[in-house]
């Protein structure tokens, strides 16, 4: 059976290659969606996004992917930094779970260095531009295509 991932995209990342470029790149977040659609197919995996802006909509679709999603690729945004809400939602979910990070969090300000998701992440990409969602795509093939 095809594995199936939830691409989960929090907080102002509808906003991607709308505004400040030169930190998150040129693409727009439906750009990055397709290259990762392709992508998937391509290595075996069928995928579903999901953005929100709500911390609360976040922890329902974790939820959502209890049961239903082999993993879950995940950048919080903003919510990395404060969200102990998601981080128990990603421990009661037992798939895999890969962070990604657009921009290197630990060359920014202070207060972005800490991710309470980095604590239940099977893995974490950050600072390779939005080509980290596709990096960790392809770490899941590795881990779940046979
Ligand atoms: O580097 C990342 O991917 C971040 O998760 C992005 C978050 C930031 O709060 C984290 O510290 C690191 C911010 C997402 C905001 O995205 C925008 C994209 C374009 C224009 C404005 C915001």
């Amino acid at each position: 059976m095809t594995p199936h991932v939830i691409l989960l995209n929090g907080p102002n990342l509808n906003l991607l290659g709308l505004r400040q470029p030169e930190i998150y790149g040129a693409e727009t977040l439906a750009d990055v969606l397709a290259r990762c659609t392709a992508l998937a197919a391509d290595l075996g995996l069928s995928l579903t996004a999901y953005q929100s802006n709500h911390e609360g909509a976040l922890v329902e679709m974790i939820h959502a992917a209890r049961g239903t999603s082999a993993a879950i690729v995940i950048n919080p945004g903003a919510y990395s930094h404060t969200s102990v809400a998601i981080l128990d939602a990603l421990n009661a979910y037992d798939g895999l779970v890969m962070e990604v990070h657009i921009s290197n969090i630990h060359k920014r300000e202070t207060f972005r260095h800490h991710s309470y998701v980095s604590a239940r992440a099977d893995g974490v990409i950050a600072g390779c531009g939005t080509e980290g969602y596709l990096l960790a795509l392809r770490r899941l093939a590795s881990l779940l295509v046979s």
